[in-house]
């Protein structure tokens, strides 16, 4: 298939990047770290984002791959920022297909030394849905590491509040489907879940933020931070580093 074959190649001829999307504390509007999104700079077609070839990579197997380029190199920008007197915490994604990389563990052991502790992870929904058993081990590998746990995509899985009660999580980051279609019953589904979230003291990240009216409301209900175009969409590192001096 052309696509398995030019992602192989993909990695191998440095076309992956990451780009970071900041997140934002609601109250004050200061930003608090980064999430890493992977881009793909094709050489005809220009930037990819993921949801044209993650699912394939997951598929094939890649993604085990490509995950381990992903948390090395977030590392380094970690590092790197790090000796510039930037300290930002980066969150990275794992999809449940790399759960199953019996290596995942000692990998982002590794990179969290080199990350000085700054790496943190997003798993989504559908990782526990597919194996909760395995998807809380890991959770637990990744705390006693130093990384904060984030359930991603929250709301459009099934994963009920038993099992939100049971995870060792941080945060729970409001898929953004809530957070745009809005209205009355969105509304009410957020204020519920803000007031479920309370309850386990978890955090509250809402995603997909495009407006100040948006941004009002979820501070009135109480979520902690708030991440999308608002504020910036995901930039590569110089011009995350621009937006930072630029905002604070
Ligand atoms: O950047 P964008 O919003 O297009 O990302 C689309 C989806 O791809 C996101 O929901 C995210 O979970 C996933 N994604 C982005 N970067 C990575 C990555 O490095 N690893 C994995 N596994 N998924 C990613
Ligand atoms: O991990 P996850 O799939 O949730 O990644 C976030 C995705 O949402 C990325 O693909 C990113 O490009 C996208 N995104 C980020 N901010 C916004 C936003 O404000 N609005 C919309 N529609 N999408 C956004
Ligand atoms: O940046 P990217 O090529 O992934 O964007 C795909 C589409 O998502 C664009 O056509 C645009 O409509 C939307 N988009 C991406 N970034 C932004 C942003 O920062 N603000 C807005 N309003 N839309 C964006
Ligand atoms: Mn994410
Ligand atoms: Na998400």
């Amino acid at each position: 298939l052309w696509l398995d074959h030019h992602l192989r190649r993909a990695l191998d001829l440095h076309q992956l990047e990451l780009h970071y999307q900041p997140k934002v504390a609601l109250a004050g509007e200061v930003a608090t770290s980064v999430e890493a999104l992977l881009r793909w700079r094709h050489p005809k077609r220009g930037l990819i984002r993921p949801d044209l070839f993650i699912a394939r990579a997951e598929k094939n197997g890649q993604i085990v791959a490509m995950g381990r380029w992903v948390i090395v190199n977030a590392a380094a920008q970690a590092a790197q920022w790090l000796a510039q007197g930037l300290r930002v915490r980066i969150a990275i994604n794992i999809s449940a297909r790399q759960l199953s990389d019996p290596e995942l563990p000692r990998w982002l052991a590794e990179c969290q030394r080199i990350a000085h502790g700054l790496l943190d992870v997003e798993l989504t929904e559908s990782c526990v849905i597919e194996d909760e058993g395995r998807a809380e081990g890991f959770m637990q590998e990744c705390r006693l590491l130093g990384c904060q746990v984030f359930l991603d995509d929250f709301g459009t899985g099934f994963s009920s509040l038993a099992q939100l009660a049971r995870l060792p999580l941080d945060s729970i980051k409001l898929d953004r489907s809530f957070i745009n279609t809005g209205g009355e019953r969105g509304q009410a589904l957020i204020r519920s879940l803000v007031t479920a979230a309370r309850e386990l003291q978890l955090k509250v990240i809402a995603e997909g933020v495009e407006t100040e009216v948006q941004a009002r409301w979820l501070l009135e209900m109480k979520v902690d931070e708030a991440q999308g175009w608002l504020y910036a969409p995901a930039l590569p590192a110089p011009e995350y580093q621009a937006w930072l001096a630029a905002h604070n």
